[in-house]
């Protein structure tokens, strides 16, 4: 016979999340959530992790959340160990992904008590979750019973419906906290929101036809994962020649139609052209925008309509021109968008797009020929050099800036917090994804403070050889160089890029990954030709590439100077 937990409150909070999809559950050790850890683990349909940082656990549960798209638990004990799962909270809410938190706690009679490891943890997470609920253990009718579950199938269906988010469960237990009892059938509720197609009405198909009718059309895309059926219909959509379609790698969406590079695309148009470039109607899909330019350009040369796709923030207006929400999945909406009848292909606009694209890109070889052993040059060398098919995840900081100045691979996928755009939690999320996707090679490009800052992510017992990291060590934040104003400062060195000597050797060795270094592009060369090969190590391998700290910026300065 099964067993489980004693606590009638831990059976339900298990059975309910199991109910709605979650079958993985990050837990982090200590005594309070015992009931819920005996719950999970004894139920079979259920696959239990041990993280002690729970900070590290919570981006862990992220990459597998990002790699599966269900719901990822993550479980800890009461007092602070519930805050630390707050960057992970922010990132899944930022970025449309199901995290479920569950926390326990004292019995609320004991907070602010004197009480050891107690804290105030109802409503922890504030607005940053898309639903919190606060149980203590008394299921002692059918009306607490009802209460429960209700709560429960609320929270479940917030947080892995149409609009993806984390949610925030805390349950207060008294000890003690260690009994089993055998399972019993456990009476679970679901609720399941009905949204159907969507469909235009006819008065507003007129309304869009006029607006779509001989004007210049752009679709931005932001973060988004892989899917094949808007591919199809953003082809469709750009048939078009009066649509020009911008993509990040992020967005997971390459077509040869695209632009992919919108940064270096933007750069080599001139002042006098930049109106020739400005839409008459933007459409925007996806999370976030990496590029600052893209946003700032049509911040300035607002359109006159901005429709905004997608069930996630309705009424964000990123570009401060937002006219239209639909709140819709985006391929149910660009099936209704290629349905519609209006005049196309009068303006070539996107061609012109394309141009200023192809151009940049045509002259990047003979920059690279040139170029200084810096930054820039080891994207170009490390891009080059990544299987067909890798994940792909992206460091924040000037990392996801530089692989965006490159064209996608079609078979790479690319991933990056980009909810929040933090240095706290890359290398965890990264080691989270390659758990839940074993057969798949997983590449981490990540800077050096980003690095050392979650440096607990290797403190972590499930790291295996289908991981390699490569860690570009420019002494302290590059990007700090880069933009505009703290080197100008007395302050630059010492308090934005933040300078030091760190190597990351020693770590490696604590952690029994093994270690390369590389300080030119010979170095890396030589690294790369065994680099990816598969070992039976069980362990993940790392390389760190010294840069010029001092070189950096200007190169990267110099690159775009010669693609203008
Ligand atoms: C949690 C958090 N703290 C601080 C920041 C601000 N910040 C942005 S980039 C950066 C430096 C990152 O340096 P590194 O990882 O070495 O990347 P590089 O800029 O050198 O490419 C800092 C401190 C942040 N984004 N997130
Ligand atoms: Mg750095």
């Amino acid at each position: 016979m099964p067993i489980t937990s004693d606590k009638r409150i831990a059976q339900q909070v298990v059975a309910q999340s199991v109910a709605n999809g979650v079958k993985h559950v990050v837990c982090s050790p200590g005594s309070r959530n015992a009931p819920l850890v005996i719950a999970f683990d004894e139920n079979p349909q259920v696959c239990c992790y041990v993280v002690h940082d729970e900070r590290s656990a919570g981006f862990f549960a992220l990459g597998i959340a990002q790699m599966l798209n269900e719901p990822v638990a993550v479980l800890c004990t009461s007092g602070s160990a519930a805050v630390n799962y707050f960057p992970a909270v922010t990132e899944a809410f930022y970025q449309y992904l199901p995290l479920v938190v569950i926390t326990a706690d004292r019995p609320a009679a004991w907070v602010d008590q004197g009480d050891g490891q107690t804290i105030v943890q109802k409503n922890l997470f504030g607005k940053h979750v898309r639903y919190s609920c606060d149980f203590g253990e008394g299921i002692h009718d059918n009306e607490s019973l009802w209460h429960v579950n209700r709560e429960l199938a609320t929270a479940f269906n917030l947080c892995n419906g149409e609009w993806k988010g984390p949610i925030h469960i805390n349950v207060g237990m008294s000890e003690p906290l260690y009994g089993k009892v055998d399972c019993a059938e456990i009476n679970v509720r679901r609720v399941e929101t009905v949204g159907g197609c969507f469909k235009l009405p006819d008065r507003r198909r007129t309304e869009m036809e006029q607006a779509l009718s001989g004007t210049r059309k752009l679709v931005l895309i932001g973060q988004h994962r892989p899917d094949e059926a808007l591919l199809r219909q953003m082809e469709q959509f750009s048939d078009d020649t009066d649509v020009a379609v911008l993509v990040e790698n992020t967005s997971n969406l390459q077509h040869e139609r695209f632009v992919h590079c919108i940064d270096r695309a933007l750069n080599s148009i001139t002042e006098e052209e930049l109106p020739d470039f400005a839409p008459d109607v933007l459409i925007s899909i996806g999370g976030a925008v990496v590029s600052k330019r893209i946003k700032s350009f049509l911040r300035k040369n607002r359109p006159k309509q901005h429709w905004k796709v997608g069930f996630e923030f309705p009424f964000m207006d990123t570009f401060q021109c937002l006219t239209h929400s639909f709140q819709s999945d985006p391929v149910d909406f660009m099936k209704e968008l290629n349905s519609l009848n209006y005049s196309r292909n009068t303006l070539n606009f996107s061609s012109k797009w394309r141009q200023k694209d192809l151009i940049a890109r045509d002259r990047m070889g003979e920059f690279f020929d040139r170029v200084r052993f810096s930054d820039i040059k080891v994207f170009e060398l490390i891009l080059d050099y990544l299987p067909e098919r890798t994940q792909l995840h992206m460091a924040n900081s000037s990392v996801i800036r530089y692989c965006q100045l490159f064209d996608p691979v079609r078979s790479i996928k690319y991933w990056s917090n980009r909810g929040t755009s933090g240095i706290d939690g890359s290398t965890s999320t990264a080691v989270g994804a390659a758990k839940a996707a074993p057969d798949d090679l997983h590449v981490l490009i990540t800077g050096d403070i980003s690095f050392f800052y979650d440096s607990n992510a290797l403190w972590n017992k499930y790291l295996s050889n289908n991981l390699r990291i490569i860690l570009i060590n420019n002494r302290g934040g590059g990007i700090f160089r880069i933009i505009p104003g703290p080197s100008e400062t007395a302050q630059g060195k010492k308090y934005f890029e933040a300078h030091h000597e760190q190597e990351a050797d020693k770590l490696c060795e604590a952690f029994g990954i093994t270690y390369h270094r590389a300080e030119c592009s010979k170095d890396i060369e030589l690294c790369m030709e065994t680099f990816y090969a598969k070992k039976n190590t069980g362990r993940p391998e790392l390389i760190e590439i010294i840069t010029p700290r001092e070189v950096n910026d200007g190169e990267l300065e110099a690159f775009f100077k010669a693609l203008r």
